[in-house]
């Protein structure tokens, strides 16, 4: 059976399971939303179903009820290897199963075979001024793609809905396929004077990014299994996966939904921290002229970053409540390969540092280390120092999770998202009386 045939049985099953459990408790009430919720963007509201991956902020993430730690033991290696196949993770997303040493093996043949980038996405990334920020000649990529969909070609002759998630399966699939060729072109073009380097056919999808942007490395390898396997996803309400979602829900195209996610990935406060942590350790080094700041530095460093109304990047989360376990995983991976590097070394120190620090403000809800505050110093051990190409690296990745998701969203038949919205004029009605804030 295929890797589709599979999928429709689950989201057949599915379906069915959820008009039963709407029809005897869709009457139930989940939560009760107050003011400062409405206010606070929507923090702790609930508010989305999404079936890849759920949250919890203790624990961390956990994809179909697997932690970090247990993906990284079941799902199948690279020969030779000890990190998990990204393909492996998106099987489990998508199909809700883990899969067998020959399910990622079909999964990377497949996607090998639609892996094929048509000229003129390379023709619109060549007309941007080479100093285009890397997410945003991503970005411009991906919407250059757009011709290729499938989806929009037969929406526009007249699809059936109960085929759109056929449609939208492929779409993704041949996105997935072809992102890692269009991130590696993106940043040989940019910063290794348009030395391109074709595809290895015999590599697994990660090992073959790694191969496309030019590291060779063994290690270098493992670290982009294990990169795109921990960035894919982190269930529905993060920016980028919920205007995926958002968008799609609109019908939009894969091609179209993903462009907008990875816009919303671009932003400081989500995927772009990762550029920002490295940016901010770098000018820290700099300043004190010294390659390894002692822990009183990096305490005198975080004051002053936050003296002048900056974030400290990588830190804090808007759910998660302890140190995010992606982060534990990079640094289990920098002791066993790199313990002596003095930027990961830095990395580790700051993680010493920073959480009393942000503790003693009082209103930080979350002292902790997220993904991005490791991922950098990994990357730049091995050679890949352009940290305003991180980004792209964790949009690749995240795209596994967020069409997963989009396959999942029309096999569900799920509607146009349209959430109420109230004007402070209406609340203040409404808190005197004379209004009803739900009201049109
Ligand atoms: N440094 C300084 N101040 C911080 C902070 C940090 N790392 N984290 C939170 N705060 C501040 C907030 O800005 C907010 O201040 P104001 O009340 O003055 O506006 C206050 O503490 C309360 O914020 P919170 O409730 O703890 O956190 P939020 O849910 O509002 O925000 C963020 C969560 C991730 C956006 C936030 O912690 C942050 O800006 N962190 C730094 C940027 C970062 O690392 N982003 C990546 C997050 C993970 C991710 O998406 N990766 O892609």
């Amino acid at each position: 059976m295929t890797i589709k045939e599979r999928f429709k049985i689950k989201a057949e099953s599915l379906s069915a399971e959820i008009k039963d459990i709407l029809k005897e408790h869709g009457s139930k009430k989940i939560g009760d939303t107050t003011l400062s919720q409405i206010y606070a963007g929507m923090r702790g509201m609930t508010g989305l179903v999404t079936e890849t991956s759920l949250l919890d902020a203790q624990e961390g993430i956990r994809f179909r009820g697997y932690s970090i730690p247990e993906i990284q033991q079941k799902l199948p290696k690279a020969s030779g290897g000890s990190e998990p196949l990204p393909e492996g993770l998106f099987f489990l997303m998508l199909i809700g199963d883990l899969p067998d040493e020959k399910d990622v093996q079909e999964l990377t043949a497949n996607w090998q075979r639609r892996s094929h980038v048509p000229n003129h996405v390379f023709d619109a990334i060549e007309a941007l001024p080479v100093g285009t920020h890397p997410m945003t000649q991503f970005v411009i990529a991906i919407m250059a793609l757009q011709t290729e969909s499938q989806f929009a070609k037969k929406y526009a002759e007249g699809l059936n809905k109960k085929d759109y998630w056929d449609a939208i399966f492929d779409d993704s699939m041949n996105l997935i396929a072809r992102l890692p060729r269009v991130a590696a072109y993106i940043y040989r073009r940019k910063y290794k004077h348009g030395d391109h380097i074709q595809p290895n056919g015999l590599l697994d999808w990660a090992g073959n990014f790694a191969h496309m942007l030019g590291y060779r490395d063994d290690t270098f390898q493992e670290l982009m299994r294990l990169y795109m396997t921990i960035h894919a996803d982190h269930e529905g309400g993060n920016v980028s996966a919920h205007t995926t979602h958002l968008v799609g829900s609109a019908l939009s195209d894969p091609y179209l939904c993903l462009a907008a996610g990875m816009n919303g990935l671009a932003g400081p406060l989500h995927g772009l921290a990762n550029q920002e942590v490295i940016k901010w350790i770098m000018e820290m080094r700099e300043e004190l002229k010294t390659e390894l700041p002692s822990q009183e530095q990096i305490v005198e460093y975080v004051r002053k970053t936050l003296s002048e109304g900056k974030v400290v990047p990588g830190y804090g989360h808007a759910v998660l409540r302890k140190t995010d376990p992606r982060f534990s995983a990079q640094m289990e991976f920098g002791k066993k390969h790199l313990p002596d590097d003095p930027l990961v070394k830095t990395v580790w120190n700051i993680y010493e540092a920073v959480p009393p620090v942000l503790q003693s403000l009082g209103k930080i809800k979350n002292p902790w280390p997220n993904v991005d505050a490791h991922s950098g110093a990994l990357l730049v051990h091995f050679g890949l120092v352009e940290y305003e190409f991180y980004t792209v690296l964790f949009g690749v990745s995240r795209s596994l999770g967020v069409l997963a998701s989009l396959c999942w969203d029309r096999a569900l038949g799920y509607p146009l998202e349209r959430p109420k919205s109230v004007t402070t004029d209406s609340v203040k009605g409404w808190i005197e009386g004379k209004a009803d804030i739900w009201g049109d």
